[in-house]
């Protein structure tokens, strides 16, 4: 069968490839025109992925293992059939503007950068890199963590939303949620990002930091009368902080909510605890941190969000000196 004359290969480069960027490159890599890459410091899970493959365990159970290029350094991207017309930055918030730069090393000139981040100020940062009008942001509310190098779960499915840099780029940005749609990436352009991006913040302020200070899975904040009254001192801030900047919360009861996500991923890690466990940074700035300072510029009190960022900064300051 002959290919059509209009099949172009699209050259994809996924910067982090932790669990969330490994499932994206892993799935996007099972579409038959594109070439993609997986580019991440981790030694052990880049050499794992280059000599065996990537398995995915699916959302089933089912391990699936999948081909995709892999490397630790950026530049090998450049150097082994040029330029990317895509960059996916899913690194840590804290480590956005790094992974710009490298995007920007090897990316076509007219090639954009999409962010699927956690927190917000991930698309201001890679804007400043790279230009306003390059950088495509978007919300998914897929689930993912790492077993072990090479080994990645999808925790569980969601939905992905793509918001366009300008009108002119809508077509362009269709064009790349139906392909991610084709991989079973069920994506839909909206033009509006803040209510979601907003309505996955305050779901990450209330469960994240408080995991990671109690050390415990996600669901065991919805079982004691403590930690609930913690989720909701947390959440009720940042929903205050919300309304003065007129978002509009697609939930009438933001608490409920969050304690819903909380008990639905009830034997997940947070991806914040996951980070104190490693003994790694967290993104207790671009969450909790968000909240106080819009709170500090609106002139709205967010002490217990403040007291979550003090926390967190403590135990990532005090990571080496833990009793056991
Ligand atoms: O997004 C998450 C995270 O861990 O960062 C939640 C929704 C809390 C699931 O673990």
């Amino acid at each position: 069968m002959h290919e059509p004359p209009w099949r172009t290969t699209m050259r994809i480069a996924v910067i982090g490839a932790g669990a969330m960027g490994s499932l994206f490159g892993g799935l996007l890599a099972t579409h038959p025109d594109n070439d993609v890459w997986l580019v991440d410091p981790w030694i052990e899970h880049i050499s794992t992925i280059k000599e065996e493959g990537l398995t995915l365990i699916t959302h089933e159970g089912e391990p699936l293992l999948l081909r995709v290029n892999a490397t630790t350094d950026p530049d090998e991207v450049r150097d082994h059939g040029g330029l990317v017309d895509m960059a996916l930055i899913f690194v840590k918030s804290y480590a956005t503007a790094r992974a710009a730069r490298q995007a920007a090393r090897i990316l076509a000139p007219d090639g954009l950068v999409l962010t699927l981040q956690n927190g917000l100020g991930n698309r201001e940062a890679i804007a400043e890199v790279v230009g306003e009008a390059r950088v495509v942001q978007g919300v998914t509310s897929h689930g993912a963590s790492v077993l072990g190098p090479g080994r990645v779960r999808h925790a569980g499915t969601g939905e992905t939303f793509l918001s366009p840099p300008t009108p002119e780029m809508r077509p362009r940005v269709e064009a790349i949620a139906d392909m991610f749609a084709q991989v079973g990436i069920d994506t839909r352009v909206i033009d509006d990002l803040q209510t979601l991006l907003w309505s996955k913040l305050i779901v990450n302020v209330g469960i994240n930091a408080l995991t990671a200070i109690l050390r415990v899975h996600n669901g065991v904040l919805t079982r004691y009368d403590i930690c609930r009254e913690m989720v909701a001192r947390a959440v009720d801030e940042a929903v205050a902080v919300a309304n003065a900047l007129g978002i509009q919360l697609p939930y009438d009861e933001p608490v409920r909510h969050v304690l819903d996500v909380a008990w639905r991923t009830g034997a997940n890690r947070s991806s914040m605890l996951t980070d104190i466990l490693r003994g790694t940074p967290t993104e207790i700035d671009a969450i909790n941190g968000v909240v106080v300072r819009e709170g500090d510029r609106l002139g709205i009190p967010t002490p217990f969000n403040e007291a979550l960022v003090l926390l967190i900064k403590g135990l990532e300051a005090t990571a080496d000196e833990r009793i056991e």
